[in-house]
């Protein structure tokens, strides 16, 4: 087993949760200057949530005797053209963080490397939830055409989200 090429993938996934947690606190930010607070406040619980998932690699890292790299955190955008756009990125980046632990998967299976092959497990089916949750309100704005009282009410909604850190095996 490369312990190397997996601390570096390791890593690198660590630092991608780090800039999720960032991306959302971006689009937090957005939702609030444009009058959007329950937006703001799902996103703001989402951010939580990717640092949850940074926390569980950056653990991970260090239970596994390999050495955390703190990575530089890519600047996210600051703009966004509309509610529907918004959460068209969400879906798009989660479904790029599914690409990418799914890669992860790959590299540790042909690694040999069985323990991290488990701990990955929990992601794997954490991102079937993130892209169910980000399609979820995605389809409502389309439906509803994400504008006037609609926008609002999906806005009302979006405020009563709780985040509570996800159930974990550990
Ligand atoms: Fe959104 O799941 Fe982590 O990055």
């Amino acid at each position: 087993m490369d312990r190397k090429k997996i601390e570096k993938e390791l890593n690198n996934q660590l630092n991608k949760e780090f800039y999720s947690s960032y991306l959302y606190m971006a689009m937090s930010a957005y939702c609030e200057s444009i009058s959007l607070p329950g937006f703001a406040h799902w996103m703001k619980s989402q951010a939580q949530e990717e640092l949850f998932h940074a926390m569980k690699f950056y653990d991970y890292i260090i239970e596994r005797g390999l050495k955390v790299d703190l990575l530089k955190i890519d600047q996210p955008e600051k703009e966004w053209e509309s509610p529907v756009n918004i959460f068209e990125e969400v879906l798009k980046h989660e479904q790029c963080i599914t690409e990418s632990i799914n890669n992860l998967v790959s590299v540790v299976e042909e690694e040999k490397d069985y323990a991290t092959r488990i701990f990955l497990d929990w992601f794997v089916s954490e991102q079937v939830e993130e892209e169910a949750s980000a399609d979820a309100v995605l389809q409502k704005l389309k439906l509803t055409g994400g504008q006037g009282s609609a926008l609002f009410m999906i806005d009302k909604e979006l405020s009563t989200r709780v985040f509570t850190p996800p159930v974990t095996n550990e």
